[in-house]
């Protein structure tokens, strides 16, 4: 169902149910609310979040193409989160998860000013899948479209800002024991200790070939986030905590108490396509009642 979003910008209500829905910009293919059956919303979206272009939404899954962070010549988190993107007609054959159907397929392709900043043909598609159980899937598939003969290479993230009660009571499980990049320390590469990931101050880490499924407990919530990834080896964890957040005008200064980013990611390894190739990049996330509760 396409509908009129914040400031006019299209928007794609994906629904299950009366409450389990979802919302997908064009803006940017960019996913901005994620509900469950009680109509509770899982993702984080900033209240100070600016729908406007060139401007990225603060919050939901931006999406970081073709380049994470700061690691090229582009602006940072690549162009394919301000962009505007278009329903796919025609897409590929894909299996979905969802029945009945609540699923939307995007397609991004460069315009000529991209081209003279980063010189590649390219078409990425996306499906957005609410499943009947609530699980949101989200699949990339891009592909190098150039006729130049030219491969290229990219990074990528699917920046995903979950919603938690209190910061300070959740941990994240999955990560333990592995090498990261510490961003904070010039991403100097340390190894993780053997304890779940729990947080007190600032923290942004790229955890490197992490296993496919990671879990977010929010204690306070009882309730687990469940990630799930395919073709993305990476998962980058960030927190601003309060300093940081005070420097970033599009999140509230106390916001990052309700909020947490875990990342599916290719970043340590980009991934190179020649022309004709395609890649895929899946995410699903599910969000279920936790029996966990301190002390255990
Ligand atoms: O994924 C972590 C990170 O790269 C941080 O370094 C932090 O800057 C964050 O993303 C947000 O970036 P943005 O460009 O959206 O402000």
């Amino acid at each position: 169902e396409l509908a009129k979003g914040i400031n006019g910008l299209d928007k794609i209500v994906l629904r299950q149910s009366r409450f389990r829905s979802a919302e997908v910009y064009l803006y940017g293919g960019h996913v901005t609310s994620w509900k469950n059956e009680n109509g509770e919303e899982l993702l984080y979206l900033s209240s100070k979040a600016i729908f406007k272009p060139p401007k990225p939404i603060r919050g939901g899954i931006p999406l970081c193409f073709p380049q994470f962070s700061n690691l090229g010549t582009l602006e940072s988190h690549g162009f394919a989160r301000n962009r505007i993107w278009e329903v796919d007609a025609s897409p590929p054959p894909l299996p979905t998860y969802s029945s009945p159907n609540a699923f939307v397929d995007l397609i991004l392709r460069p315009t000529e000013d991209d081209l003279k900043t980063w010189p590649h043909n390219f078409e990425f598609r996306m499906r957005v899948d609410l499943g009947s159980e609530g699980e949101l899937t989200l699949t990339s598939r891009i592909r190098n479209t150039s006729a130049d003969g030219k491969p290229f290479t990219f990074t990528f993230a699917y920046h995903t800002y979950f919603s938690v009660s209190d910061i300070s009571e959740v941990r994240v499980e999955g990560l333990e024991t592995l090498d990261y990049l510490d961003n904070l320390k010039n991403r100097e590469r340390f190894t993780e200790q053997g304890d779940a990931i729990t947080f007190e101050s600032e923290i942004d880490k790229i955890y490197l070939s992490t296993p496919t499924k990671i879990a977010i407990l929010d204690h306070e919530k009882k309730r687990t986030f469940v990630v799930r990834k395919d073709g993305l080896a990476d998962a980058v964890v960030w927190n601003p905590w309060d300093k940081k957040s005070k420097t970033i005008s599009d999140l509230g200064d106390e916001d990052y108490k309700h909020m947490l980013c875990v990342e599916a990611a290719a970043v340590e390894r980009p991934i190179t396509l020649k022309p004709g190739e395609e890649w895929k990049g899946r995410l699903e996330l599910s969000a279920v009642p936790s029996s966990y509760s301190s002390g255990q």
